[in-house]
């Protein structure tokens, strides 16, 4: 394999580390090295911020009318589409997701570029209806300026469209950390970024570690706003990090997503539901519906379809079309996707199916794969059922009451996602009042869109990203008085 070698955007050069180190990024499949990058640290973080923050005052982007940000954010989105199949099989390359859900991504990324830049000169203030004599007041969106963009390996490209359109249709600048286990894509993207006519230093990519790069961002005092994907522990730090320099917060950490089959579910859509939830993208999704909650009356029946379903799924090269399944993304996820397993064991439960590593296409070349699992566990206290294992793991439990299966879904730390398959319309809708989780899917799983909010609560963290109000969640809002009054302000000591 040719290793490929990579540099960083700052301020609108391509640029090594100042340190001249570098890191290697391996292909899943096979585990070889293939591409080295610039192993960024302070001073190149605190390089990208200050060109950031120049940009962001800069005339050439204060300069813009929000109608001209929305022109560039469309013609990026175009861009993304002409070069959406070389993103792709970076992307897949770089991370082992297959080139199917990579394509399928990237087909339908362009849609982001699009929609935020239709919002960019749309974010209205309003005129207050205000109950003081002779005063007029009105509210002014206003970007806040450098965003840090902390983005995980698992999607890349989507991640970071999710929350670069509406920053920069908000009118803020960024620099954007990608996972050092997936930035080839983000690379080539902001290639395009400068290709689209963005100014210099509006977007830059520092790639490098998460405790070095990523650590001396999210306490940079110039940076205003932190979006952050990835795990709790992390978020941890960067929650502390943003103590120092006060930078609004979002975080979508994961999650431990229940996916309810009732009795009355359609068993073919419910098995698919299953099958998309958990095993799709091998299970290294937010959106996971890694917890599998069946009623009893349709409990076996499930069970044979799932299982007879899943030894149909093809394990094998993210980049052959062909294949259902990939590798996991790094060494250490599989890792942690056996040790979760065996203590799932451990603690009693009954392996279904999978339960191992995978040889893949390349037997004996060392591909990071994992076979398709299906747990099935008694107590709801065992930890495969309380965390997140990013993997292809379901926990499988039995329910029988409305009520039971309302607990267990809200069972959990986690609240990011939810999905429900029943052909009662009461049922569906007491449970999308009810249960505990930023999505819920009602015959349906995984289902994204430009238009659409993702975010959860409790340890799947906070903020909304997609959607009218991502972009609103990029800007200030400033009230301004005016005082119509042609009579001398009063007395000073007292509130107007
Ligand atoms: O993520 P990290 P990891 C979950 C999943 C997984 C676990 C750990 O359960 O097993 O998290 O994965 C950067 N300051 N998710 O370790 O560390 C890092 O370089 C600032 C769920 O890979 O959270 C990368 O760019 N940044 C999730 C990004 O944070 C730091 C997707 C995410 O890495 C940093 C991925 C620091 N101190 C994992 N340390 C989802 N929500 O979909 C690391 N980073």
């Amino acid at each position: 394999m040719t290793i490929r070698k990579f540099q960083m955007l700052v301020d609108g050069a391509w640029i090594d580390a100042a340190s001249g180190r570098t890191y290697e990024s391996r292909y899943p499949a096979t585990g070889e090295v293939w591409s080295v990058l610039p192993d960024a640290d302070e001073a190149d973080a605190d390089r990208a911020v200050r060109a950031a923050d120049a940009a962001f005052r800069s005339a050439a982007w204060r300069g813009l009318t929000a109608t001209a940000r929305g022109k560039l954010l469309r013609r990026l989105g175009d861009l993304v589409a002409e070069n959406a199949g070389e993103l792709a099989e970076l992307e897949t390359q770089d991370n082992g997701k297959l080139i199917r859900e990579t394509r399928g991504q990237l087909a339908y990324l362009p849609e982001f570029f699009h929609y935020c830049g239709g919002l960019a000169d749309k974010l209205e203030g309003s005129t207050l209806p205000i109950d003081k004599a002779d005063m007029m007041a009105f509210t002014i969106h206003e970007p806040l300026g450098v965003v840090a963009a902390i983005i995980p390996w698992n999607s890349p490209l989507y991640l970071t469209a999710i929350k670069l359109a509406p920053a920069l249709a908000a009118g803020n600048t960024l620099v954007i950390k990608p996972s050092e286990h997936a930035s080839a894509s983000i690379l080539r993207f902001a290639a395009l970024v400068e290709e689209a006519g963005f100014p210099a230093g509006v977007v830059n990519v520092v790639t490098g570690l998460g405790p070095s790069a990523g650590a001396a961002l999210t306490r940079h005092p110039l940076v205003r706003r932190i979006a952050f994907t990835g795990g709790p522990a992390t978020a941890r730090h960067v929650i502390r990090a943003s103590a120092e320099n006060f930078a609004k917060l979002s975080l979508e950490l994961g999650g431990k997503s229940a996916n309810i089959v009732f009795d009355d579910a359609d068993l073919e859509s419910a098995v698919n539901g299953a099958v998309a939830g958990i095993y799709a993208a091998s299970g290294q999704s937010c959106v996971a519906g890694s917890r599998l909650l069946v009623q009893d009356g349709i409990y076996d029946r499930f069970v044979a379809a799932l299982t007879e379903r899943m030894a149909r799924i093809r394990i094998g090269d993210p980049l052959d079309p062909a294949s259902d399944m990939g590798p996991m993304a790094t060494e250490h996820q599989l890792g942690v996707v056996e040790t979760m397993v065996d203590r799932a064991r451990e603690e009693g439960a009954e392996v279904l199916a999978g339960g191992k590593r995978h040889a893949g296409r390349h037997a004996g070349s060392g591909g990071w794969y994992y076979e398709p699992t299906l747990l099935a566990c008694e107590s709801d206290q065992m930890d495969v059922v309380q965390n997140e294992v990013f993997g292809p793991v379901a926990a499988l439990m039995r329910f029988r009451t409305d009520a039971e299966a309302l607990a267990l879904a809200n069972g959990t730390q986690y609240a990011l996602a939810s999905g429900v398959w029943t052909r009662d319309i009461g049922r569906a809708h007491r449970f999308v009042r009810d249960v505990h989780a930023g999505i819920v899917w009602v015959n349906t799983y995984r289902a994204v869109s430009a238009m659409a909010p993702i975010g959860g609560y409790g340890a799947s963290g906070y903020g909304r990203e997609g959607g009218i109000h991502s972009v609103l969640d990029y800007t200030e809002l400033k009230t301004v008085w005016i005082n119509l009054s042609e009579q001398p302000m009063g007395d000073p000591f007292v509130m107007r």
